[in-house]
């Protein structure tokens, strides 16, 4: 496996999840069937052209009053999912291999892209425990990842996350702006079109 440090505080195993990528991508259905994949909005009023869903003991939503992590799905009021074994695991082990042993996330964000979604450069910010790293799995079809700097007019790296890649954050490198370009049109045996990813963070 090989293991690149983008710079320091992150670095991506690729292929890492690439065993698990179709039991990883069979737990989604069971958990979409409790809390559905929504557009959230973002505070400006705009829909998110991500498709997105949680599980874990708490979850990140946003609408108008803004973005925050969520004991309850806002839409059915229930608790989130509980994180699959499965998915603990593996960010355990991704976290434990990238230097950081203590990894204890309760927050998985399940985002689904369809043919030109995109995420726009943003910074993960609404997590209480600055010290623990973010870890993200992608699963599907490939992607290309903008990864930036610590101000949001830095130029921006790309780089294309294919199905099994997985990618660890922290130290400096944790509030880096980062996003996603518009999905291009793909053809993923275990996806069809469509690229999932999982970022497990410790919220709380
Ligand atoms: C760098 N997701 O959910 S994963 C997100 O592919 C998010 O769905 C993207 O950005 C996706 O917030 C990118 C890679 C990633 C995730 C979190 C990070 C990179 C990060 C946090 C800090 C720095
Ligand atoms: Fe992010």
């Amino acid at each position: 496996m090989e293991e690149l440090a983008l710079q320091p505080g992150a670095c991506i195993l690729r292929g890492f999840a690439h065993a698990l990528q179709a039991p990883l991508l069979d737990e989604i259905p069971a958990l979409a069937s409790r809390a559905a994949f929504r557009h959230w909005l973002t505070p400006g009023g705009r829909r998110m052209s991500v498709a997105m869903t949680n599980c874990g003991k708490v979850g990140w939503v946003s609408d108008r009053r803004g973005y925050r992590y969520c004991e309850h799905d806002p839409s059915t009021q229930q608790r989130w999912p509980g994180m699959p074994e499965l998915f603990l695991t593996l960010a355990c082990s991704a976290a434990l291999r990238a230097g950081y042993p203590d990894f204890d996330p309760d927050a998985c964000l399940v985002n689904r892209y369809e043919t030109d979604t995109k995420l726009s450069l943003h910074i993960d910010q609404d997590e209480r425990d600055a010290t623990a790293p973010i870890v993200s799995v992608s699963l599907g079809a490939s992607a290309t990842f903008l990864w930036g700097g610590l101000q949001r007019t830095d130029r921006t790296r790309r780089w294309l996350l294919e199905s099994g890649d997985v990618v660890v954050w922290g130290g400096p490198a944790r509030f880096v702006y980062h996003g996603v370009a518009p999905l291009a049109a793909a053809h993923h045996p275990l996806t069809g079109s469509r690229r999932f990813n999982l970022t497990f963070r410790k919220a709380l």
